[in-house]
């Protein structure tokens, strides 16, 4: 396999693939890394790379001829080879993009440096665009030498048998379990006793245990991409059972005051299947208290009665699981005295969230939404509007507005309980 880097720093190279079992590779033939100065293409008499950009802005721009003369020199326009521009705005590098790379028989590698290169190269010659992350560096030099390096260990031969089973076990897609080697006793703490026991299938479920546990803790993405095993279930229980609970977060369906669909200020009635089908996701989701805010005592009697045939009556021994959903539903008279309860049992006024179909200036994405709840001890109580949604001065008052619920669609009609249930999936769910 053949490795071709186009850069202005070939030198640094140098260093970075003379040791280790890259060179072993190249020693061994199987295979070959070359580098070229881009400058060494270049036309002008002065050698000149690089120039500024058309329309304006800071910063240069890498010319496209110097470029396009050094590809066609290593043979970029040939059928066998893959032509890979390492740009921080390029698909992120992965272990399985590794093996695909190293299938082919021959990669160029075209480093940018400045602010880029210019855009004709990307559609004329490149192949495929890759970063190594979401962080800044001086240039594609560092992201090419991470990513051959990687590339290379696919090749066969170039890891010894035994590497490459390691190398297998971490393709799993879960982290790595801890790894404790000699003196049994370090700085006062031991040596997990299982690992002495001699015990091969119990060191095994132990180790495939704290992958999942450390997982679970720092890569929650890693979990939802990885299919578990059946006999992973037990370990992902326990680890539901030590999560942290959404304690924190208090829900209410707010019925006035909500706007109707000419924008006039009403009380909506209670819907029967909102209400039950939010005490049960609010329950599945953990959270504290799920209020049912409405100022007529008609309806409050109205919701009393369904709320009673489901956890004393009838319903109950029908379905007992409606009564434990309903266990942590309230009514209550108004948002204020809402909010009043809650802070009477937690000792601060809950910060509010509100969700509108709308959009509007400064609104908070889900995911720095749920980093805040996770990370703040104090109450959060999140609304959810009936009829046309909440009332502009609610909206306007709350701490935070989540972003709307968005589809593909331009039609977005979600009922309050659809609604809800997406935005606590958002806000706690947990992918197992
Ligand atoms: C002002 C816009 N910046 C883009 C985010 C400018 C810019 C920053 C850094 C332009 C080029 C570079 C140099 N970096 C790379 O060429 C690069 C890179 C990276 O910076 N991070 C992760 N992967 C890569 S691959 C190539």
């Amino acid at each position: 396999m053949h490795f071709t880097i186009l850069t202005l720093f070939p030198e640094m190279f140098e260093s970075v693939f003379s040791s280790g079992v890259i060179s072993r590779a190249c020693e061994d033939g199987l295979l070959s890394i070359n580098t070229h100065n881009i400058r060494d293409y270049s036309q002008d008499k002065h050698k000149i790379v690089d120039d500024r950009p058309y329309g304006g802005g800071s910063g240069m721009v890498m010319k496209p001829e110097p470029i396009a003369a050094a590809l066609k020199d290593v043979g970029g326009v040939d059928e066998n080879s893959k032509v890979i521009l390492l740009s921080p705005g390029g698909k992120t590098f992965n272990n399985e993009i590794a093996k695909e790379l190293s299938g082919h028989e021959k990669l160029i590698f075209i480093c940018g440096r400045y602010e880029g290169i210019d855009e004709r190269i990307k559609e004329k010659y490149v192949d495929l665009e890759l970063s190594i992350g979401d962080y800044v560096l001086s240039g594609g030099e560092y992201a090419a030498m991470a990513i051959i390096d990687s590339v290379a260990r696919y090749i066969p031969g170039v890891l010894g048998n035994e590497d490459s089973v390691v190398d297998e076990s971490f393709s799993s897609g879960l982290l790595e379990y801890p790894q404790y080697t000699r003196p049994e006793e370090f700085e006062g703490s031991s040596v997990p006793e299982i690992l002495l026991s001699g015990d091969h299938k119990k060191i095994d479920d132990w180790r495939r245990q704290k992958s999942i546990e450390k997982t679970f803790a720092k890569r929650p993405d890693l979990i939802d991409r990885n299919i578990l095993e059946l006999d992973d279930i037990n370990t992902v229980d326990s680890l539901k059972r030590k999560l942290k609970k959404n304690s924190n977060l208090y829900i209410a369906l707010v019925h006035y005051p909500v706007y109707n669909k000419q924008f006039n200020v009403v009380k909506t009635s209670f819907t029967n299947i909102d209400v039950l089908d939010i005490a049960r996701a609010g329950r599945t989701y953990g959270v504290a208290s799920f209020y049912l805010v409405h100022p007529v005592a008609e309806q409050q009697d109205l919701i009393r009665t369904v709320m009673e045939h489901w956890t004393k009556g009838k319903g109950y021994e029908y379905n007992t699981s409606r009564k434990e959903s309903l266990e942590y539903t309230y009514i209550s008279e108004s948002l204020e005295d809402t909010i009043e309860t809650i802070e009477k049992t937690e000792g601060v006024r809950p910060k509010i969230i509100v969700t509108d179909a709308r959009y509007s200036d400064k609104m908070t994405g889900y995911l720095e939404m749920r980093e805040t709840i996770e990370n703040d001890p104090n109450p959060f109580l999140l609304l959810f509007g009936t009829g046309y949604g909440l009332i502009k001065e609610i909206i306007e008052g709350a701490d935070y507005n989540l972003k709307p619920v968005v589809g593909s669609e331009t039609f977005n009609h979600l009922s309050v309980r659809s609604a809800a249930s997406i935005i606590l999936d958002r806000l706690c769910g947990v992918k197992i």
